[in-house]
């Protein structure tokens, strides 16, 4: 991992556990370089991402530090500028799985644009934000609300975003390509993946006959005991 100071001057790290305590910058530029290895970095103070910076992480298996990048920030951290998601070399991402990969005492802004977002296998890396984290979730493509189900509500919350004209790089909010916006490209994806999302499969006509087999077994056994009581 580097960083690279506003004033072009490079500190190197080596360390997974770099701390600069007390820093409280007006623009930081933050980088890793891919495959670089991943770390956890500490700072002490607050952090602002200056509307050019970049932020590149690597992401691979989800434990903080030897899996993934993560910062970790004693104060505040303003968010702004790209966000580079690079998978680790191999990366198989599993449904479900997450990294958080910034914490601070509490956060604002968002990332102009996130990179790295579609993977392999319908998969995204889902960013999202809250009060004192950004958290990289993997999710099927187009599953905006998260519920793990491609469904008309992806598409509504896509479309009301879209319509308003949303600049937001929160995939939850729509933007499932991390465009920075949410428009007609994520209405694209997302009722692309809803569409193609499997429908609740139809019986097959074997479980369609033992259904039918059981309820006329069970009709018979209303009668016989119907049948039985008008006897006695
Ligand atoms: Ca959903
Ligand atoms: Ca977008």
């Amino acid at each position: 991992m580097r960083l690279r100071w506003d004033g072009g001057r490079d500190l190197g790290l080596r360390s997974s556990r770099a701390a600069a305590r007390g820093a409280a910058v007006a623009a930081l530029i933050l980088t890793s370089s891919a495959n670089a290895g991943t770390a956890i970095v500490q700072f002490g103070g607050n952090l602002v991402f200056g509307p050019t910076s970049q932020l590149t992480l690597e992401i691979g298996v989800p434990i903080a530090g030897s899996g993934y990048d993560q910062l970790q920030a004693a104060g505040d951290v303003g968010l702004g500028g790209a966000l580079v998601l690079v998978p680790s070399v191999p990366f198989e991402p599993t449904l479900g799985a997450t990294y958080t990969v910034l914490t601070c005492a509490a956060s604002s802004g968002e990332f102009a644009s996130v990179a790295g977002v579609q993977q392999s296998g319908g998969l995204d890396l889902a960013l999202r934000y809250t009060d004192d984290a950004v958290v990289i979730e993997v999710r099927q493509r187009g599953d905006v609300d998260g519920d793990g189900q491609l469904t008309a509500s992806d598409t509504a919350i896509v479309q009301a975003a879209a319509s308003a004209g949303l600049a937001t790089s929160d995939y939850g909010a729509g933007d499932v390509d991390g465009s920075g916006q949410v428009d007609s490209s994520d209405m694209t994806i997302v009722a692309d993946a809803v569409a193609g999302a499997a429908p609740v499969p139809a019986l097959s006509p074997a479980a369609q006959l033992a259904l039918a087999g059981g309820l006329l077994g069970i009709l018979f056994a209303r009668r016989a005991r119907a049948f039985t009581g008008g006897l006695s």
